[in-house]
């Protein structure tokens, strides 16, 4: 199944038969990179790029400066996403793969681990989505299409936590799951999971996950995240990474598989990379088989996406100087929590441009082995293993947790007492773990620990049952939709009615869901200028308004902000008038003509009108004008009078004679273009000469009901001009052949 690129993904579709869908494969996919020729695009040697995909959207310079190339980065690149809906995101997801995801981390619905059971159906989550089996078997098969579209692995990732983490394991397993994030300490510290519960929970399902061939990515960033200073929290992750890597090699996962996950721990205005980066060579050093995922700096991220960019590029910078193998990409916007469709994209293009024009940098440039860098890293490492001694004097890790030695704002050996301490004997699902009796025995394969196995089953236990459902998938229980209010058709009829109708709406997370963002200035105070935004977007007609950023230019003179609000109406694209699109010719076309047929033309802005800067910007070689193409300009200035143009044309033998006319008081712009039309003609050379006239008021129609050959408006460039000037002389030339 593979869509047109110009088909919406066919919900109907994905949903149909989706009790019998299969997933095609087990486990994650790295990129394929490209070797020799393959590293070889548009013109440019790439050091660290991976194969090219069939379908995309190349980066907004592509286009009109480098043939439309689009090289894709060596490193998986994830994207996020959490709309709450599975329909929403699956079309998100496809927006992401064709700007160079491949890694489609899903968002759980808020705090999803407090579920102590799996949940059925794919009810609407807050968020974020509710990890359901129907809702990962239509991912699934919604991205099996994308990837056949965009010709490239996507990897599809959630969490496993929870006290039913194991069961989440081994529903990824039989869906195959690609990625997950596990890590028993997250459960202890963040959800107060017992600790033993976690553990053992936690041994279980990294053995499912293993069986999987997943990805698995810790949690050590939490500490990051919710420390009060981030980058005092250094050594500790260290710790935390040491500890659910030996954790999850003892239960069988090989080191390539294991991905740690690492934040840069500060971002401006502290000095980050005087910090970040011996840290980001601490773990490296420490850690050298396992992968590199690599997160941005959220922890200091406000609602101002200029500043989230910068810290995601300075965060990509150390991504490529330690050679991370997986670039997350949180929406730039995190700040704001409304990871939006266009933000996801906008963050994924951020990851591949920082990348792309970091290529090859360490063959270039080389991390110092000593000096700062090697003090600071030496430092980290050492209070990291002081940290471990610690706990092993203390009693172990329980204990540890017990005296709130985890994210613990201060430098360690410093404490700060602020640490998350949990009661080793408390916690959720406390005191249900039980030790197996000897004659216990589970005829299932990839399981965990003591069993009492008859002899003959032991390679294949689950030969026992006639196969378990990680063997034989037939045997999976697929249970539908058991909500009759909240599920997916239930939505899909709110919207078919929109979708029938043809109607379109903005939106931002949801179709139709009609948010529109305005940015404004206002010359005001920041709080004056907070609410008399929100009386602008109300009285625009726009529902819901809320500010979602603000930002002071000046205490008195002004406020910069962008407001969200809602658009109450729909547009009928059938009952728009869309002008027909002019197909402009290459640059190196227009080049290739001029440089065959060189072409002189004379221009002038006309009538008493002294704006000189649009005629010049069409022209002058600076701003992409027609000198760029080699056509050769004769300027003669502003209020230059109509005859004087078109005396110069004659005497220079000039192809095409181009008037710029402002001012249209008193129709005088008209009479201009005209009069010009008229002089030729009365003079003999309107059949030899291209007429042009060109202006803010101006019109292709309106030039054309003067007598002239083109009019361009407001917005025009020196390509759009000079691609009409070969357009119609190669058929003036196709003509006269004929
Ligand atoms: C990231 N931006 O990419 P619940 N287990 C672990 C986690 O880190 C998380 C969960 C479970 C982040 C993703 C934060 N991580 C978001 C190790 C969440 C989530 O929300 O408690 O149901 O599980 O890592």
């Amino acid at each position: 199944m593979k869509p047109s690129p110009q088909e919406k993904l066919d919900l109907n579709e994905i949903l149909e038969d989706l009790e019998n869908y299969r997933p095609r494969r087990r486990g994650w996919n790295w990129r394929q990179p490209a070797e020799g020729d393959e590293a070889q695009v548009g013109g440019f040697d790439f050091e660290q790029i991976s194969l090219p995909l069939d379908n995309s959207v190349p980066l907004p310079a592509a286009e009109r400066s480098f043939d439309g190339i689009d090289p894709q980065p060596d490193c998986v690149i994830t994207t996020e996403i959490a709309s709450g809906r599975f329909e929403d995101d699956i079309r998100r997801m496809r927006m992401a793969a064709w700007h160079g995801a491949d890694h489609m981390m899903v968002i759980r619905t808020a705090g999803q681990s407090h579920f102590d059971g799996l949940i059925e159906g794919t009810p609407e989550g807050v968020g974020g989505i509710p990890i359901t089996r129907k809702q990962i078997r239509a991912t699934r098969k919604a991205l099996d299409i994308i990837e056949d579209e965009v010709g490239r692995p996507l990897n599809f990732h959630s969490y496993v936590s929870g006290v039913a983490g194991s069961e989440i394991a081994v529903l990824f397993a039989e869906e195959g799951m690609a990625g997950a994030h596990q890590d028993p300490q997250y459960n202890v510290l963040y959800r107060n999971v017992n600790m033993v519960r976690s553990f053992v929970d936690a041994a279980l399902a990294k053995r499912i996950m293993n069986w999987a061939e997943m990805l698995q990515i810790d949690g050590a960033h939490n500490a990051n995240a919710t420390a009060r200073e981030a980058w005092k929290v250094m050594p500790e992750l260290l710790v935390q990474h040491a500890i659910n890597t030996r954790y999850s090699e003892l239960a069988g996962m090989p080191r390539e598989r294991i991905a740690l996950s690492t934040v840069p721990p500060t971002a401006p205005p502290a000095p980050a990379m005087r910090m970040d980066l011996p840290y980001a060579v601490a773990v490296r050093e420490l850690f050298g088989e396992c992968k590199m995922r690599a997160q941005m700096n959220t922890r200091y991220i406000e609602s101002d996406t200029r500043e989230a960019t910068v810290t995601h590029v300075l965060n990509l910078v150390l991504s490529r100087l330690t050679s991370a193998d997986l670039q997350s990409t949180i929406t730039p916007d995190e700040g704001r929590n409304v990871p939006w469709h266009y933000m996801n994209v906008a963050a994924v293009d951020t990851a591949k441009q920082a990348l792309l024009g970091l290529d090859g940098l360490q063959e270039m440039v080389q991390v110092k082995e000593d000096g700062p860098l090697y003090d600071k890293k030496r430092e980290i490492i050492e209070r990291a293993v002081l940290f471990l001694e610690e706990i092993r004097e203390v009693g172990g890790y329980f204990e540890a947790v017990a005296r709130g030695y985890f994210v613990d704002s201060g430098y360690y050996p410093e404490r700060n007492g602020d640490g998350i301490a949990r009661d080793p004997q408390g916690g959720v699902a406390a005191g249900e773990v039980m030790p197996r009796d000897d004659d216990y025995m589970a005829p299932v394969c990839e399981h965990f620990g003591y069993n009492n196995l008859p002899a003959e089953f032991d390679e294949q236990p689950c030969q026992m049952i006639d196969g378990c459902t990680l063997c034989d998938p037939d045997k999976i229980v697929y249970i539908d939709e058991l909500d009759p209010e909240d599920n997916v058709d239930r939505r899909m009829q709110q919207k078919e009615e929109m979708l029938e109708s043809g109607e379109i709406k903005p939106e931002v997370e949801w179709y139709g869901d009609g948010v529109v963002t305005l940015n404004m200035m206002l010359p005001a105070d920041e709080r004056t200028a907070h609410y008399a935004a929100l009386e602008f977007a109300e009285r625009l007609g726009l529902e819901n308004p809320e500010v979602i950023h603000q930002n002071v230019m000046h205490p008195a003179e002004a406020t910069y902000l962008e407001v969200r609000g809602e658009v109450p109406f729909s547009v009928d694209p059938d009952e728009l008038v869309i002008p027909e699109t002019e197909e402009l010719l290459p640059e190196d076309d227009i080049r290739a003509d001029i440089e065959e047929y060189p072409m002189k033309v004379v221009a002038a802005t006309v009538g008493e009108d002294e704006h000189s800067v649009g005629m010049r910007e069409i022209i002058d070689i600076k701003h992409g004008g027609l000198e760029r193409y080699g056509v050769e300009c004769e300027y003669l200035g502003t209020s230059v009078p109509v005859e004087k143009v078109v005396d110069a044309a004659i005497e220079i033998d000039a192809e095409a004679i181009l008037i710029s006319t402002i001012i249209t008081h008193a129709d005088i712009h008209r009479i201009n273009m005209q009069r010009l039309d008229q002089l030729c003609r009365e003079k003999g050379v309107r059949g030899d000469v291209i007429l042009v006239g060109g202006g803010t008021q101006i019109t292709d129609e309106l030039a054309r009901e003067c007598g002239l050959d083109a009019g361009f408006g407001r917005g025009t460039t020196g390509h759009d001009v000079a691609s009409f000037l070969v357009k119609f002389r190669r058929s003036n030339r196709s003509e006269e052949e004929e």
